[in-house]
């Protein structure tokens, strides 16, 4: 290699890219049985929400028909929405959690 390359060639790096894993977002999914309170105790046991936090979100599905709850990976998704989903089962309510990829 010349002497002037030395000066001149761009210098180069090396980056190692860590790859993300793709994100499941889980759904909370309104009927018209659930009594709101246990939805809000759900939301609260399983999600890690404050009373006002899971009452918000309690609302948003209830007018809307469904309302994203949180984003994991795909595994934690899955067992978030099952546990949830179960709590509600248990006591006899149609409740419901589902997954998907976020866009
Ligand atoms: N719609 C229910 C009621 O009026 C409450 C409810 C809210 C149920 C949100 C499910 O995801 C839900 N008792």
């Amino acid at each position: 290699m010349a002497d002037s390359d030395l000066k001149t060639r761009p210098k180069t790096t090396t980056r190692l890219k860590t790859a993300r894993p793709p994100l499941y977002k889980v759904m909370l999914v309104n009927d018209d049985f659930t009594p709101r309170d246990f939805v809000v105790r759900v939301l609260k046991l399983h999600f890690r929400m404050s009373e006002d936090q899971a009452h918000r979100v309690m609302i948003t599905a209830h007018t809307k028909g469904s309302c994203v709850v949180a984003v994991f990976t795909r595994e934690i998704a899955e067992q978030k929405a099952t546990g949830a989903t179960d709590m509600a089962r248990a006591e006899g309510f149609p409740l419901l959690f589902t997954t998907g990829p976020e866009e």
